[in-house]
């Protein structure tokens, strides 16, 4: 009998399966209504100790639904340099989520065969968790699941989503930053200030930032930030879950989808907003102009500010030709910002499928890669040889020199952002950072490019697996004729684009279209939706 089985039937017995349907991995691992995840954690904390055995490493394994409603919850699996998990390894999750409880013992077993894993290791996992009423309990189901395979575990309890993808990737890579809350504040923290000092003017900080915290984790983590950051930046939480609910008409994702400012905030014209998700890995900034009308600055506005301050950078600290800049989008990015970028700044562009996996494998196509969801979550990577050569001009750099500043400018900005995953309140201190040295205003930053005005809109179809997409999702191959149809329907408007896909985290197909003006946005997006009722169904 395999050494794993006499606790299997022991611990089982607390999580028998109930739900008769099939799941999948997705995007964002598992995620659904709370109730019906306790048998799905549980196994998946036995998959995440036998991956800890697979690769020798500590795994992580997050509690969050993001910015979905308190009512769901969700579990998944961080690899050991804080990735995703594996595609390989989604098709084991997808089997010992599925499989029955008598089945449970086999498919351990059949996984520790195919993937020869030497079960004498013992596994090691970080588990952390959102705010979400559900999250204590599915924690413990974790745990149970790692003890069932003799795994140790480290329980990081409350954390943002990126805080776990950091404490993974800084203990695998026995990363200078320690892999503890403290270590991750002070990389931000002490990094920030180190780039402020090298700045002109710093005026456009010295008034707070307002973060809507989502009425979650990253309301909670903004605050401790603060005690770092001391009086180098102000952030002023609110919506910080004393009062509301999670994620109810505040958050990163209200904010973006509705096109507003959060419910009860009273936002004042020339102050800086920002929203973050419920698991803090999206951010979208906005502000009020002096005419009482909202801005959004969302994800590729971030992109854009990001890129084009690293473009001058790499100009002024001489390192262009030897580190290549470039951007990475989905089909959700706005054209204009998409034209802004390869017109005027000359930075490649990349467009990959939905999911923050394919952007980052994308950006490390570059030396430097910014990559950022319309939604607001995305990062900046920096290959290897990019941290190395940066490091080595920083410890050599002549500050009395612009050249040398840029340089160490170049080093500080790579420490405070996450290199491993997006990470709203890092995303947050980058953006402050650029603005201050910039001198620039929200209407400034605004100002890059203009928004060509847009609908993102959902249809419910009976199985959205109907439709199949190529060309990262923005051409669609079945059902037949859908494609060539909306091709008719984007011909009609100025500066048309419009797609269709089946959404990887909802039973729902998203429809997106753009167009020259606001109207012909919504006739687009209109035809297209009644081409996928007619076609889908
Ligand atoms: P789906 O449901 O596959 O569109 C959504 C977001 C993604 C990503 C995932 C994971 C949009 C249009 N889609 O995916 O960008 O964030 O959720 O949470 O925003
Ligand atoms: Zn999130």
């Amino acid at each position: 009998m395999p050494s794993f089985e006499p606790m299997l039937e022991v611990t089982l017995k607390n999580y028998p399966k109930k739900n008769a349907a099939h799941v999948s991995y997705g995007t964002a691992g598992f995620r659904m209504k709370d109730d019906s995840l306790d048998y799905i954690v549980y196994r998946v904390g036995i998959l995440a100790a036998l991956r800890s055995q697979d690769k020798t490493a500590v795994i992580g394994v997050m509690i969050t639904a993001s910015h979905n409603p308190i009512s769901d919850n969700g579990v998944k699996i961080v690899d050991p340099y804080g990735e995703m998990l594996e595609a390989h390894w989604e098709k084991f999750a997808n089997k010992i989520i599925n499989c029955s409880d008598e089945e449970l013992a086999g498919v351990i077993q059949s996984i520790i065969n195919e993937s020869n894993i030497n079960s004498s290791q013992t596994p090691q996992v970080y588990v952390g968790m959102d705010t979400r009423p559900s999250s204590k309990r599915l924690s413990a189901a974790c745990l149970a699941g790692v003890e069932t395979m003799g795994g140790k575990v480290a329980d990081f309890g409350f954390v943002t989503t990126p805080q776990l993808h950091y404490m993974v990737w800084s203990y695998n890579s026995k990363s200078t930053h320690q892999p503890t809350m403290e270590g991750y504040y002070r990389k931000i923290s002490d990094s920030f200030k180190r780039f402020l000092k090298l700045c002109k003017h710093t005026q456009s900080i010295s008034a707070p930032v307002t973060i809507d915290g989502a009425n979650g984790i990253g309301a909670l983590k903004a605050g401790e930030l603060q005690t770092y950051l001391g009086d180098s930046l102000s952030l002023k939480v609110v919506f910080d879950g004393t009062a509301g609910v999670l994620n109810d008409q505040c958050g990163a994702d209200y904010v973006k989808s509705k096109q507003t400012s959060p419910v009860g905030l009273d936002t004042l014209a020339g102050e800086r907003y920002a929203s973050v998700d419920g698991d803090a890995d999206r951010v979208v900034y906005y502000y009020k102009s002096k005419d009482d009308v909202f801005h959004l600055l969302d994800g590729d506005k971030l992109a854009i500010l990001m890129t084009s301050y690293l473009k001058r950078l790499l100009n002024t600290s001489k390192m262009s030709d030897a580190l290549a800049l470039g951007l990475v989008q989905t089909a959700y990015a706005n054209g204009a910002s998409t034209d802004y970028i390869t017109q005027q700044l000359d930075v490649p562009v990349a467009c990959t499928k939905t999911g923050v996996k394919h952007l980052h494998h994308a950006a490390l196509d570059y030396d430097i890669g910014v990559y950022f969801e319309a939604n607001g979550h995305g990062t900046i990577v920096f290959s290897k040889s990019a941290n190395n050569l940066i490091a080595e001009a920083a410890s050599r750099a002549d500050a009395s020199t612009e050249e040398g500043v840029a340089v160490l400018k170049l080093h500080a900005l790579s420490e405070i952002i996450n290199q491993v995953v997006g990470d709203a309140l890092s995303d947050i201190v980058v953006i402050e950072a650029i603005l201050a040295d910039e001198n620039m205003s929200m209407e400034d930053w605004d100002k890059q490019y203009t928004d060509l005005p847009n609908v993102l809109t959902t249809v419910k179809v009976e199985d959205r697996s109907v439709i199949q997409t190529t060309n990262a999702e923005r051409t669609v191959t079945n059902p037949e004729g859908l494609q060539a149809a909306i091709d008719n329907l984007v011909a009609q408007v100025s500066r048309g684009r419009s797609f269709v896909r089946p959404s990887g985290t909802e039973n729902i197909v998203r429809v997106y279209a753009e167009a020259g003006t606001k109207d012909e946005a919504n006739k687009l997006a209109t035809g297209v939706v009644s081409l996928v009722k007619e076609m889908c169904n």
